[in-house]
């Protein structure tokens, strides 16, 4: 598992993406492949590959992407009704190895998902 990924390179400001929000410990950007109206993408700077890589002196980081997700939810107009999901592995969908959160909406969201 590389640690140097198309997230990285976002990161980095190597690759281009629409970026909706940064400061030093993450940055959001919009999905380009959105899986609904509103798709944004959360990561951190720092290179975790899955959410089970991280370690307890990541517990801040974690943190405060929780509360940056909602705040890029407000920023956006997401409105009240919207999803955070994180993708652990290959077998729950994840293709990009670089810790990120997905903030869905602008759509009915149903549960279970797929
Ligand atoms: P996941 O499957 O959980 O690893 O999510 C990866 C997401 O990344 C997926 O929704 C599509 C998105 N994605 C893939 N490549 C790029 C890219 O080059 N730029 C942007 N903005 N998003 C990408």
């Amino acid at each position: 598992m590389s640690e140097d990924t198309i997230f990285g390179k976002i990161s980095r400001g190597e690759l281009p993406a629409t970026i909706v929000y940064e400061d030093d410990l993450c940055l959001a950007f919009r999905d380009l492949y959105p899986a609904a109206p509103m798709h944004i993408l959360l990561i951190p700077r720092k290179p975790i590959p899955r959410l089970c890589d991280s370690v307890p002196e990541d517990q801040a980081l974690l943190g405060h992407l929780m509360l940056t997700a909602s705040k890029i939810a407000a920023q956006e107009g997401f409105g009240e009704a919207y999803r955070l999901v994180v993708n652990n592995g290959e077998g729950a969908g994840q293709s990009v190895f670089h810790l990120h959160l997905h903030i869905i909406g602008g759509r009915d969201l149903h549960w279970p998902p797929g």
